[in-house]
This record gives C-alpha cells, structure tokens and sequence, in this order.
C-alpha cells in the first residue's frame, strides 16, 4: 500500500518535471541554434576552425555551448575543464564518454553529422544544464 502511493508520487513528480522543462527550453535558449530537451546554459556558439574547437567545461556549463562544423566532417574536440568540479565530455551515440577532473585536458574526435546535430552532455551535472550540441552546418 504504501509502495503503491510512492509510485503514484513519483509519476506525478515526472509528469510535472516534464511539462516545467519543456517550458523553460523554449523560453530561456531562444537564441540557441539547436533545441535541447532541459535545462540549457548557454554560453555561445562557435565555429570549429581547421576542423577542431576548443571547449572549456566550467561548473556547470560547456563553453561554447553550440559548435558548428562542416556536416560528415571528423573534428577535433580539445577539452578543458576549468571548473573546481569532476565533469564528462559524454556523448550518446556515437558513443564518447571521458571524465576530467579538475584542470584535466584531453582531446576526443567526434564524427559530425551530415545534417542536424550530436548533443553532449556532463552526466553529473546535466540537469543543472551542463549540455550542448555540435550541429551541421
Ligand atoms: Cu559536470
């Protein structure tokens, strides 16, 4: 029984999270060149150069947020973490998952799409809007 009311809390719980952060997606990343479901700390786009980009991982954002690269092109990502926290450069598919620590740089490739965009994401701290995407273009 009392199993029974944690569950119904839970989906109310989700049902809620889900329809606060569809709204805050639209209305706080307007200017963002790729929507992203959550929270999203935009800290700009940029345009990789020689086919790579640099990207600082802070507490708790990635900088730039946006990177966009020629479509179906390999880039070179240089990472950085210049916050005071452990973060990960993590994508789903195709699949990076690295973990700096603090001060840590490391240098991953990522295959760019021929159109749209692979996102990524800190998995410890992407509710806080620690994501972005790197889009064809
Ligand atoms: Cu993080």
């Amino acid at each position: 029984m009392r199993k029974a009311i944690v569950f119904t809390f839970a989906a109310l719980l989700l049902l809620a999270a889900c329809g606060s952060s569809s709204k805050s997606s639209s209305s706080g990343s307007s200017n963002a060149p790729v929507q992203l479901t959550g929270q999203v700390t935009n800290k700009g786009t940029a345009t990789a150069a020689n086919g790579s980009i640099s990207i600082q991982a802070t507490d708790f954002a990635f900088s730039p947020t946006f990177v966009k690269a020629p479509g179906g092109s390999t880039l070179t990502v240089n990472l950085k973490n210049a916050g005071q926290s452990t973060h990960t450069f993590t994508i789903d598919s195709p699949h990076v998952d690295q973990t700096l620590a603090p001060g840590a740089t490391m240098t991953v490739k990522v295959t760019v799409p021929s159109s749209g965009s692979v996102n990524f994401y800190c998995r410890f701290h992407r509710t806080l809007g620690m994501q972005g995407a790197i889009f064809a273009g």
